[in-house]
């Protein structure tokens, strides 16, 4: 039996695989659906792209565990996608873009370091597990950033903002962490106070 590789700290493995999100699921109509690249972009514009462009783009297949911040990890995950470095090699960042906010269909988001977005593991995911994504678990797009907690792995992807300055998103200014790196448990903001000296 092949040793298992250790779960983040406080994460167990559930039966299934929940659905967790806040508000209803978009619906997705392909003929009305785009995706934006905005804010502080090199050009200093605004980048579209429709379903059948995105569809079209380079594809890659990363396999990795999903943790969320209320303790269920998912093992060995397969998403299919576009990876973030072909976007932002589409429609490339300012030089003084530090940060990125994903948008969501009505108004869900989530602030990520530039770094994280642009890690090699970091996907527009169109696919798991050779499937679709189903619209209750993010379809037709979503984005994956496995390496911090699952509320950063934004699900119904509208737009991508580069940001020269760090903004919160939605649970990040509800009292979640801003980094969300599960290996150091940082799950909510007050961790983010530092120590008295
Ligand atoms: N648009 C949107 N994306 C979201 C959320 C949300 O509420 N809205 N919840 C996040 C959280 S907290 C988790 S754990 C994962 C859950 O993904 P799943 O439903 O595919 O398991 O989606 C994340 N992405
Ligand atoms: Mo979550």
């Amino acid at each position: 039996m092949a040793a298992e590789e250790p779960l983040p700290p406080g994460q167990h493995v559930p039966r299934n695989w929940p659905v967790l999100h806040y508000g209803p699921v978009p619906k997705f109509r392909p003929e009305r659906w785009d995706l934006r690249v905005q804010g502080a972009t090199a050009s200093g514009q605004e980048t579209r792209w429709t379903w059948p462009e995105v569809v079209a783009m380079a594809r890659e297949r990363v396999t990795a565990d999903f943790h969320c911040v209320t303790k269920f990890s998912i093992r060995d995950v397969v998403w299919e996608g576009v990876r973030a470095t072909t976007l932002a090699a589409l429609a490339p960042p300012a030089d003084d873009a530090t940060h990125v906010m994903v948008w969501a269909e009505y108004g869900y988001s989530a602030n990520v370091r530039m770094s994280d977005f642009l890690a090699d593991t970091s996907l527009l995911a169109t696919h798991r597990d050779g499937e679709p994504l189903s619209l209750e678990h993010g379809g037709p797009l979503r984005m994956v950033v496995p390496h911090l907690y699952a509320w950063k792995s934004v699900k119904w992807v509208r737009a991508i903002e580069y940001l020269v300055a760090d903004r919160r998103g939605f649970w990040e200014e509800r009292g979640y962490h801003n980094i969300a790196d599960p290996w150091l448990e940082q799950r909510y903001s007050y961790q983010e106070e530092t120590p008295p000296a």
